[in-house]
């Protein structure tokens, strides 16, 4: 990370009024949550995230489709908000017109101080009942199954308590709709801000994606943390090359250095 753009960064941010934070799997990296497609050990590492988040492998075989969230829910259980999350929810108090949109399944940004975050993809935490009422159903405790082992196993997912049918994981997959709401305020964010700073997506699933090009077809300037180029590296007026644990805090340090107002 050049020592330059930090500080255009920090000014652009500084000088923002309506913000909107949009992260991905990447900004929970730091906190031990493998991202989507590294998400895939032991059992489920001869897979594919696309072809495993789908309704159809669910359908074809729900314990190890359970098993895999179950593995992934007892993963962010065991992990903390890193210190990425934790300037994220610093940008809010100091910008209070800033909206977060995230495309994880996790709950690290609302323990971290942001607890109204958009969840476009879903919960781990909101399992629901495959039935047409998609009754919401409560998560099994940890001895409610044998707790997977590490590398996680082959759980039979629980019936809903009102009609019995399938309890599914309360996510978005791939082929399915996002929860309009989430989606809609998301547009309508990204449409009104004017400073989008992208954070830990490779900007390649859609209609997510869409939404830092929506902000910058409003006129909002993009700004983008991550290690690894992506397709967004062209919207954005900097690139933070660099991890979200590190980059983020220095990005809010800079920004509002001398500053003791929070
Ligand atoms: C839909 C929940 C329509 C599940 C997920 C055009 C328009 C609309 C749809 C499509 C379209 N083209 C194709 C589609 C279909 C599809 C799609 O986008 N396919 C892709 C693969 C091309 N989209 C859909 O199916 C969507 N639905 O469009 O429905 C519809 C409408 C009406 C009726 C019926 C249908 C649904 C998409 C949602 C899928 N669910 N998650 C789960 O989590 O199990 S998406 C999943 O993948 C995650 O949410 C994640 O965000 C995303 C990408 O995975 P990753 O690569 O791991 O994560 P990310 O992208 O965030 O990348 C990690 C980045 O972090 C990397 O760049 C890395 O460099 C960086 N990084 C790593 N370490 C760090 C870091 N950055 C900072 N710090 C670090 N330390």
């Amino acid at each position: 990370m050049k020592g330059a753009l930090p500080h255009r960064a920090a000014q652009l941010l500084r000088e923002a009024h309506r913000v909107v934070v949009l992260t991905g799997a990447g900004i929970s990296a730091e906190s031990g949550v493998p991202t989507f497609r590294d998400a895939l050990t032991g059992l489920w590492a001869r897979f594919d995230a696309q072809r495993l988040a789908t309704a159809e492998a669910f359908h074809a075989d729900p314990d190890l489709v359970w098993g895999w969230y179950e593995w992934r829910r007892t993963t962010v259980g065991r992990a903390e908000p890193n210190p990425g999350h934790v300037a994220i929810a610093t940008i809010q108090a100091r910008i209070p017109d800033t909206t977060v949109i995230t495309q994880n399944v996790d709950d690290l940004h609302e323990r971290s101080g942001t607890p109204a975050a958009i969840h476009l993809h879903g919960s781990l935490f909101t399992p629901r009942c495959v039935a047409a009422a998609a009754h919401p159903a409560t998560l099994p405790s940890p001895d409610d199954h044998a707790a997977p082992p590490d590398e996680g196993g082959r759980i039979p997912p629980p019936r809903c308590a009102s009609c019995g049918a399938l309890v599914r994981p309360g996510v978005v997959w791939f082929g399915e709709p996002l929860p309009e709401a989430a989606l809609t305020a998301a547009v309508e964010a990204a449409t009104a801000c004017d400073l989008l700073l992208t954070v830990g997506t490779s900007g390649t699933v859609y209609p997510a994606a869409e939404i830092p090009r929506i902000a910058a077809r409003s006129g909002a300037t993009v700004i983008q943390v991550n290690p690894e180029p992506t397709p967004l590296d062209r919207i954005a007026a900097v690139n933070l090359h660099g991890t979200a644990a590190q980059v983020l805090p220095t990005l809010v340090a800079t920004a509002w250095a001398g500053t003791d107002d929070t």
